[in-house]
């Protein structure tokens, strides 16, 4: 299949490129490096060192003999899109290309903006793109489940039949986000679905749950194919965060009460997941959803995982969330659709989080401690972000456990 990646650089869209070429597909990728530009705003890098994208394209020619095309561009740029898409004739695309932090969308007014323009806007220039150049090309866009928030009844697979008055229809289930970038995710899923509507396309959204993990059976093929790992207090996913805490001698950050659930997976399940979305297609017209996640933990209980395998001694923090969110909730999310395609899921065990901890302990000298710390106030409408370059912070350290004090 000829498949397009849209966030081709970023941590996920890079290895399922790779991925995807592995298994003969011909892949071309997609970027603007927005996200290599956060790194340069924050004053903070990837724990991995990461190879700039057309290395790491030489590199993986060299190492497995696959080539893969590289457009560089915005799409926010409707020209580029439309350019790329003709240029490539893609049979699907799979679009990761998107500011994806909640933190870094919460930071203030231009954030907010810049974060819901560059998702929504850039999803609409390809559906404009599809609809005009191929309306078979299956669209796979990367949703979240966080679109949901946390209901207290069950989250079902993106639709829930509703009978009101005696009525009864099927509709999209109802979303309570709980940042501007989780809402920009619902913003796209109404206009994919009404595009599916309108022109007849074919689309896929998966409403994916946090990733943790790092290596993938290509990417440690050499140095150069190594994806990105975040582990800061704006990007750093929470249980990839905990490994390098606990390995950093810093406490684990368990926000509030610690009971806030979320779906989770490992990297190579996204991977999966993908492929899994790719070889059984929506249908012409047809808006499918998929809640991709493979278990559902309290940031609580994931924290005390990453204590128990732990070789050293590590400690939890329990600071007051800087999120406006519920510390203790019902959390049931019904996920039978990928398995049903047959997913085959890689569990959070012991032995993966003591992969992971190896992966940070090899990189641990870049940790920047200062930059870990939660900046990102929703209840403000302007947070100042902190790296060891840049101390100031506009959250007041007296919010902080005197155990939060960094290690020297
Ligand atoms: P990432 O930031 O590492 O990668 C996204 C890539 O898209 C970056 O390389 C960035 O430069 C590029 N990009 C952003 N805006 C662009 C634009 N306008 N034009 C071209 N390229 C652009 O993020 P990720 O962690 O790989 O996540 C990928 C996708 O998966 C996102 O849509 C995210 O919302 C979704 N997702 C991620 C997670 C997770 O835990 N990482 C969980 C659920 C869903
Ligand atoms: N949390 C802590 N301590 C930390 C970091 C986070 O307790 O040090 C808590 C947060 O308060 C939150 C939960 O952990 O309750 C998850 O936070 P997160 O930063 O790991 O994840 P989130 O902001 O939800 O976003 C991430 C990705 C995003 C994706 C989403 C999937 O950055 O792209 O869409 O996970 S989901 O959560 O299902 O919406």
């Amino acid at each position: 299949m000829k498949i397009l990646v849209l966030g081709g650089d970023g941590y996920l869209g890079w290895p399922t490129a790779l991925y995807l070429s592995r298994r003969g597909h011909q892949v071309g990728v997609v970027d603007n490096f927005a996200r290599r530009g956060y790194d340069a705003e924050m004053g903070v890098g990837s724990l991995v060192p990461i190879a700039p994208l057309s290395t790491r394209i030489d590199r993986w020619k060299e190492v497995s003999g696959f080539d893969i095309r590289q457009f560089d561009g915005d799409l926010t740029d409707p020209l580029f899109v439309s350019s790329v898409l003709a240029s490539f004739e893609p049979e699907a695309v799979v679009h990761f290309a998107e500011q994806r932090s909640a933190p870094y969308s919460m930071i203030d007014r231009s954030h907010a903006v810049y974060t819901q323009v560059n998702n929504v806007v850039g999803t609409l220039n390809l559906l404009y793109a599809i609809a005009e150049q191929n309306r078979d090309i299956h669209l796979v866009k990367l949703g979240t489940m966080g679109e949901y928030g946390t209901p207290n009844i069950d989250i079902e697979e993106g639709f829930l039949e509703v009978t009101h008055r005696g009525r009864t229809d099927v509709m999209p289930f109802p979303k309570q986000p709980g940042s501007f970038y989780h809402l920009s995710k619902v913003h796209d899923s109404h206009n994919i679905m009404f595009a599916c509507r309108i022109w007849g396309i074919r689309a896929t959204d998966l409403n994916q749950g946090i990733v943790y993990g790092h290596d993938t059976e290509e990417t440690v093929l050499h140095p150069d194919l190594a994806t990105r790992f975040d582990y800061d207090g704006v990007f750093g996913t929470v249980l990839n965060r905990f490994c390098v805490q606990a390995v950093t001698g810093h406490p684990l950050t368990v926000y509030g009460r610690g009971g806030q659930t979320r779906g989770m997976l490992h990297i190579l399940d996204t991977l999966a997941c993908v492929e899994l979305a790719l070889e059984t297609p929506a249908d012409r017209g047809e808006f499918r959803v998929f809640n991709q996640f493979t278990e559902s933990f309290s940031v609580q209980q994931m924290a005390d995982m990453v204590v128990a395998e732990y070789d050293g001694n590590a400690t939890i923090v329990h600071p007051p969330t800087p999120r406006v969110e519920k510390e203790e909730h019902y959390y049931r999310a019904i996920h039978t659709k990928l398995l049903d395609l047959g997913l085959n899921p890689h569990l959070l065990t012991g032995q993966v989080i003591r992969s992971i901890l190896s992966t940070v302990e090899k990189h641990q000298a870049n940790v920047d401690a200062v930059a870990m710390l939660p900046t990102v106030e929703w209840t403000k409408t302007s947070s100042t972000l902190a790296t060891s370059g840049d101390p100031a912070t506009s959250m007041s350290t007296d919010t902080l456990d005197d155990s939060m004090t960094l290690p020297a």
